[in-house]
């Protein structure tokens, strides 16, 4: 079909882009629940020797081949290995350049320095361990069917997106990943028999977890480090977590203890109430051992803490209050908004190791507040299932 939204060719082929339009509601519930699939997502690297079907992984190349590219080039070659000798050279020969990248200091000390949490050595077992290695080659120039050279745009970028498809599929249908990039990488070409053309751009070991497998703890930027406005200050179409008319309490008085905004003024009280109660805190519903916080952390980045859930609290994002007995810090609530679309609110709170005792109390005072005397619909108190 030619069309008359494309003037200026008439090379163009052109078929009806056609996708149906969802009710917000429902675009609301995807992207949440998208989100949540790939909140999910860690790169691991210790697999599990389980075979996985060749036909879920060639799924997951075709997936990554929606990607787009430069000038729809599509410059990339996925090279899939499941055979056991040629893993082995491919351990092998990493081993080889990472040992002189680790230990004969080929990677400087500040890059090791930043690695450092990540538990990497040159030492590369799941190389033979995953049941697929799948590495990904970037096509530097095509190669046309008479033998000439054609050449390919933006190659990094659309094998860069390519990866993130990749990456995505797998995670998607329950198994795990990791990109890896054997510095240098080069051996890959020859051992793998793959034309000049191509370049090895990331090797991913592919399979089950390990029975028992654990990733370092990290965090994600907040979505604040990570989106600017532009222009800066409210835009679009603003979804506020509170009406625009709700007045936010600025105190609370329960049985034995009573909230006042958590601020930069609670640093040192807070600082210790939490610091000495961590493996409590870690066993209160809602604060898991997969969560980020609490592990140790020194006054000032506490202070910085504070100082963002103040920022949030004045912009009405999310609300966080000191629980206090007294000038005492005993605790603290968060009621931020809910990443699940069934709940409107996310709430938790934790109390010190000291004052235990006070979980209870504060949970279900606190529920009776969030009900009478808020706007919320469904907040989930995070952990508890006792309607309080
Ligand atoms: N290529 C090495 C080192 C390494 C580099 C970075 I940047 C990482 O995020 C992780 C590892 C290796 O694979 O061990």
């Amino acid at each position: 079909m030619v069309s008359d939204q494309y003037p200026h060719t008439d090379r163009g082929e052109f078929v009806p882009y056609d996708r149906p339009r969802l009710p917000e509601a429902q675009m609301r519930e995807r992207a949440a629940s998208f989100y949540d699939l790939m909140a999910k997502r860690r790169s691991i690297r210790t697999f599990s020797t389980d075979p996985v079907p060749k036909d879920l992984i060639e799924t997951a190349v075709r997936t990554a081949g929606t990607s787009p590219s430069g000038a729809h080039q599509q410059p990339w070659t996925f090279v899939l290995i499941s055979d056991p000798e040629t893993k082995r050279r491919i351990r092998i020969a990493a081993e080889e350049e990472e040992r002189v990248n680790y230990l004969d200091g080929r990677m400087p000390e500040d890059w090791q320095e930043e690695i450092a949490r990540l538990g990497t050595s040159w030492q590369k077992p799941y190389l033979e361990e995953a049941p697929w290695i799948v590495v990904l080659f970037e096509q530097r120039y095509g190669i046309d069917p008479d033998g000439s050279r054609r050449k390919h745009y933006y190659v990094k970028e659309s094998v860069g997106i390519a990866a993130g498809t990749f990456i995505a599929a797998i995670h998607q249908m329950g198994l795990a990943t990791l990109t890896h990039t054997p510095s240098p990488m080069a051996f890959l070409t020859k051992l793998l028999d793959r034309p000049q053309n191509e370049r090895p751009a990331i090797l991913f070991p592919v399979g089950y977890p390990a029975d028992g497998t654990v990733v370092p703890r990290l965090e994600r930027k907040p979505l604040a480090e990570i989106l600017v406005d532009y222009p800066s200050g409210p835009g679009g179409v603003h979804r506020p977590f509170v009406p625009d008319d709700f007045a936010v309490p600025e105190s609370f008085a329960g049985p034995g203890f009573h909230l006042e905004p958590l601020g930069p003024q609670h640093n040192e009280r807070d600082h210790e109430a939490w610091m000495s109660s961590i493996d409590h805190i870690r066993s209160t519903p809602g604060f898991g051992p997969s969560n980020d916080w609490p592990s140790p952390m020194d006054l000032d980045a506490n202070r910085s803490d504070l100082i963002g859930h103040a920022r949030d609290f004045e912009n009405r994002d999310g609300f966080t209050y000191s629980i206090l007995d007294g000038d005492d810090v005993i605790g603290c609530v968060y009621i931020y908004p809910s990443t699940d679309p069934a709940h409107d609110a996310a709430v938790s709170s934790w109390v010190r190791a000291t004052r235990a005792e006070m979980d209870d109390v504060v949970y279900r005072s606190l529920s009776r507040w969030l009900e009478g005397s808020w706007p919320f619909t469904a907040p989930h108190y995070a952990g508890r299932t006792d309607a309080g």
